[in-house]
């Protein structure tokens, strides 16, 4: 079965506080998904049952190989998606927010298109001038 929203959430946290700090606690996964402590340890529990990590309840816990993986894939897709509401004018206090609110819902399709778009603009940051020139067109027309 597929990961569910939160457990991505989870697994793409942990994989962040294993990259920045060697290790991930439960204490440090409530604190930063700011959910209580025991709540944590309900989904590492369930996390451990389907092989993404390895829990040891007084030594925190490790991801697998496939924890690993699939948190890559989830901090580049949660990385992309800012690149892109970035690209196309988003404005900087929404970007979080609406990636948090849209990363779970996309097919990895739709993601790796987004991918292409972006490198689209990437190649030639003419292609942002020219949007950003649709975009004043249309900011005159919406006043
Ligand atoms: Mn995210």
């Amino acid at each position: 079965m597929p990961p569910t929203p939160s457990m991505e959430d989870y697994i793409e946290r942990i994989y962040l506080l294993i990259q920045d700090k060697g290790y991930a606690r439960v204490s440090d996964i409530a604190e930063a998904l700011e959910v209580h402590p025991s709540s944590v340890t309900k989904m590492v529990q369930k996390l451990d049952k389907d092989q993404y990590l390895i829990y040891e309840k007084y030594r925190g816990f490790i991801l697998t190989s496939k924890g690993e993986k699939l948190g890559k894939r989830l901090v580049y897709r949660h990385e992309l998606l800012e690149n892109f509401l970035n690209i196309i004018g988003v404005s900087q206090d929404k970007i979080y927010v609406d990636v948090e609110g849209i990363e779970h819902h996309l097919s990895w399709d739709a993601i790796d298109r987004i991918g292409d778009l972006v490198q689209y603009f990437e190649e030639d940051t003419d292609r942002i001038s020219q949007l950003r020139d649709i975009q004043k067109r249309n900011k005159n027309v919406d006043d």
